[in-house]
């Protein structure tokens, strides 16, 4: 059964959580095989590298990747590169962020985190080295050229200073700032909501669609707009469940946010108007993808991206 399909063999399409499943049990297989084997010398890097990447997360990422690929004819081993690349790209970013000179955290995924266990030289070659494997992966790919290297332009925009580092740096000044809101947003659409984004555009990428042709800038354009929507909404939640869920279920340390004085959603519009924002958000998202079709059902190509966006809000952990 392909990666790509909506449906189960049989007419009854998949349940979202047996889809997750299906999809995380082929991605962790994908990035087994795209990490350097253990055995290969550096051992220890290449181990911690591993430990890094695999078992563990919610593979949310790959999964938009995936989702977006039912837009598309996607060949499944594209799909697979341009997923786990984004998920190298993510993990750095987890394994940089909980080090002693950011945010400095010892639980990440319900373990040690990778400078707890390895030390911090360590952990800061993890980060390099897992993003040039990011993008080895993307250079090995076998998209039409022209698509491929729109596909690594876009994982570079969306995790450098323009994206993903240029938000994290912007957090670390911020701490015991008061941020306006629009400040705040701005921060996240590109801390947290570039990667997710590019992660929606880089699936969309990976094939044309089934008359041939290449997604129009409308419906790019639709998929930006519920990119944004999920994006900052995976924020938002990610702000609530700091403030009310345990570190045991988050796999993380909770309420670190307000220990550190950062400021979140939740400090800036209280708990109860962040939960209406994340309502709204997911909404939105769910509007954006009119475009493709009136109405999210299980044989249209939106369905997973619609239950994605009900997901992030969803969630609990
Ligand atoms: C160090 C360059 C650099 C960037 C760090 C992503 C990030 C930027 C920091 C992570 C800190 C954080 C808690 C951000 C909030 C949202 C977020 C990215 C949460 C973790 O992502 P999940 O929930 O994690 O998808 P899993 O473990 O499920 O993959």
């Amino acid at each position: 059964m392909s990666t790509n399909n909506a449906m189960s063999t049989t007419t009854t399409p998949m349940t979202l959580v047996d889809w997750m499943k299906h999809c995380q049990a082929r991605i962790e297989v994908a990035l087994t095989e795209f990490l350097p084997s253990p055995d290969q010398v550096p051992t220890h890097l290449h181990e911690a590298m591993r430990y890094a990447v695999l078992d563990g997360g919610k593979r949310v990422r790959p999964l938009l990747v995936f989702a977006a690929a039912q837009l598309v004819d996607a060949d499944d081993a594209g799909l697979l590169r341009a997923a786990c690349a984004v998920e190298m790209i993510h993990a750095y970013s987890l394994v940089h962020d909980d080090m002693p000179c950011m945010d400095n955290d010892a639980l990440r995924r319900g373990k040690p985190t990778v400078h707890v266990r390895y030390g911090e030289a360590t952990a800061l070659l993890v980060g390099d080295a897992l993003q040039s494997q990011a993008f080895m992966i993307l250079a090995n790919g076998a998209n039409a050229p022209a698509r491929q290297l729109r596909i690594v332009q876009l994982l570079a925009q969306a995790s450098g200073s323009a994206g993903m580092c240029g938000g994290q740096a912007i957090d670390l000044i911020s701490v015991g700032v008061d941020l306006t809101r629009e400040q705040l947003e701005h921060m996240h659409q590109l801390k947290t909501g570039a990667l997710l984004r590019a992660s929606v555009l880089m699936g969309a990428l990976c094939g044309q669609k089934p008359d041939g042709q290449e997604l129009s800038h409308i419906e790019l354009a639709a998929l930006n707009r519920y990119a944004s929507a999920i994006g900052l909404a995976f924020q938002v939640v990610d702000d609530i469940l700091d403030a009310t869920a345990d570190s045991i279920s988050l796999g993380k340390t909770a309420g670190k946010d307000a220990a550190n004085h950062k400021p979140t959603y939740v400090s800036i519009l209280g708990l109860d108007a962040s939960r209406i924002l994340a309502e709204q958000l997911r909404l939105q998202a769910h509007g954006a993808l009119t475009v493709f079709s009136p109405s999210a059902h299980s044989n249209s190509t939106t369905w997973r991206l619609a239950q994605l966006a009900d997901f992030i809000v969803q969630r609990s952990a």
